[in-house]
């Protein structure tokens, strides 16, 4: 992988939630819910990537999974890839957002219908929801 790419995470919980982190900047994306995640950096893999990021936005550690099917290309040309992943140490904190909530299917709808899910990050809803209800 390379810096083209840019890795977030679906990261799920036993009882039917995902964890969802509200951007503070820029200000097109501020106050939108999405799956944290960064940059991948040049020798790392998407799940070194995801990990590194996790750490340093929400000061958990995690294991990854498997891949959402669906991937976005941003217009930026950075292709954007999701991950599922559970925490295994840590309890989340907003080090890098201006929050994060644990929400369950129906209020990930209700956010969507909001209008406040990143417009990229809305590709993977289906499957999110498709994920959550299963739980
Ligand atoms: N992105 C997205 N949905 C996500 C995560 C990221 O659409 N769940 C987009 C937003 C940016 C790009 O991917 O266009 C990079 O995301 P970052 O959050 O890493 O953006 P930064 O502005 O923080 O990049 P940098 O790491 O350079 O500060």
């Amino acid at each position: 992988m390379s810096a083209t790419t840019v890795v977030a995470g679906a990261i799920l919980s036993d009882d039917g939630r995902i964890l969802l982190a509200q951007r503070a900047y820029p200000p097109e994306l501020a106050g939108l819910w999405e799956l944290p995640g960064g940059k991948v950096e040049p020798g790392e893999t998407l799940a070194d990537a995801l990990v590194r990021e996790l750490c340093e936005e929400l000061n958990v550690r995690v294991e990854v999974g498997d891949r959402l099917a669906v991937a976005v290309t941003l217009e930026s040309g950075l292709e954007l890839i999701a991950l599922r992943a559970t925490i295994v140490d840590g309890t989340p904190t907003a080090a890098e957002h201006r929050m994060i909530e644990w929400v369950d299917a129906e209020r990930l709808r209700a956010l969507d219908q909001a209008g406040a899910v990143v417009p990229n990050d809305r590709e993977w809803l289906p499957e999110i929801l498709a994920d959550l209800l299963e739980r």
